[in-house]
């Protein structure tokens, strides 16, 4: 008896250290580990990233697969993951890029987040594998890769925004808002021509690479892409077009009772407020962002998410919130999607029905009165 006791003292001192600072904790958690059921949890670092989209890879050889479009300033890949199930049909496109701006670290996890629930619901949930047949889901999770990698380096670079790339000749200062660097309006609005600025929107439309790189996929992309979801962080917003605020979208109506769908989906998870607008109207205006261009190039459906918070925090959300914040915004950007997917697979089928069977009571119609 004396033993045993003793024994599962052992057993619980052993634990006790190993969950000291920086050691695996009492599962064999080491941070890199995509099986510990913690991984979600937490936020990641480009490495554990790039090595979670291999294991993605790995994992599901038959849903996703990975592609390089484009390269960054300092010269990395950016990759999206592409998961969908194999049709012979021709499939529309969603899009999804999260962290455009380096130290909205939830944006990543969230993206990290999103593929890994449409992974495993495709498997239980019937809605999600009908839309896995219908549609590819075209996944970033870091878009701003040397921003981002620069945000992790140490404390006083952790609320890095911006590109990587050196300012024009004559400032020292670096990096580009990539969120003003697209050719939607560029540099009329809510952007700075000082490259020392947090909004600085580069010497042309699309001088960064990373914004170039996102311009000629959707290009070659846009007529299947049903909707555009550009994840940022904080503020708790669901952003419709355009941020300048002379022009508004043609299906702006649309976009508003999709955008208040998605808040209301949200609110039913853990009962948080997103508010839903254009940003001159919610927040402030601005030009060159990639949710304005996605929706001038014809993609219907564009929005940007704010996830979490409203500002207690801001963009150093603390752990334990990564998943009530991911849970939530992925009821939102549900919403969107079914609302994308039956869109253009129901309406079209009810259209073409719709015509069937008016071409049939009008023969038969025709037929009763002159036959
Ligand atoms: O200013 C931005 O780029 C975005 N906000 S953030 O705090 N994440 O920087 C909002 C951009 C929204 N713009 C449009 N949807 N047009
Ligand atoms: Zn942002």
């Amino acid at each position: 008896m004396m033993l045993c006791l003793g024994s599962v003292g052992l057993v619980l001192l052993a634990l006790t250290v190993q969950n000291g600072h920086g050691a695996p904790d009492s599962a064999g958690w080491n941070g890199k580990d995509t099986t510990e059921r913690n991984y979600y949890t937490r936020y990641h670092n480009m490495t554990e990233i790039s090595d979670w989209m291999e294991k993605m890879k790995r994992e599901n050889p038959d849903v996703v697969s990975s592609m390089v479009y484009g390269q960054t300033y300092e010269e990395r890949n950016i990759t999206l993951l592409k998961i969908g199930l194999r049709s012979t049909k021709r499939k529309k496109a969603i899009w999804m890029d999260c962290g455009i701006h380096a130290r909205e670290w939830i944006a990543p996890a969230f993206c990290q987040y999103f593929v890994k629930e449409i992974l495993q619901g495709y498997k239980t949930d019937t809605k999600v594998k009908e839309m896995m047949k219908n549609l590819d889901f075209y996944v970033t999770p870091v878009l701003n890769v040397d921003g981002y990698i620069y945000s992790w380096l140490n404390d006083s670079t952790r609320l890095w925004r911006k590109s990587r790339s050196p300012g024009p000749v004559g400032c020292t200062c670096y990096g580009t808002d990539l969120n003003r660097n697209f050719y939607a309006n560029w540099g009329t609005v809510g952007v700075s021509t000082n490259c020392c600025e947090e909004t600085y929107c580069g010497t042309k439309a699309l001088s960064e690479s990373e914004a170039r790189a996102v311009t000629d996929m959707l290009g070659k992309m846009s007529g299947d892409i049903l909707a555009f979801l550009t994840i940022h962080s904080y503020s708790q917003l669901i952003l419709v077009p355009y941020g300048h605020p002379n022009i508004s979208a043609p299906n702006y109506n649309e976009l508003m009772e999709v955008g208040l769908g998605a808040a209301k989906a949200i609110k039913a998870v853990h009962g948080m407020d997103y508010t839903v607008g254009t940003s001159p109207d919610i927040i402030y205006p601005n030009s060159g962002s990639s949710c304005d261009y996605a929706r001038l190039i014809g993609i219907p459906l564009s929005f940007t998410f704010e996830l979490r918070d409203q500002g207690e925090y801001g963009f150093k959300l603390p752990e334990d919130q990564i998943q009530p914040a991911c849970e939530e915004a992925y009821a939102g950007v549900q919403h969107i999607i079914t609302y994308a997917h039956d869109k253009a697979f129901y309406s079209s089928a009810a259209t073409v029905t719709t015509t069937l069977w008016t071409t049939v009571m009008t023969a038969w119609v025709f037929s009763a009165t002159f036959l």
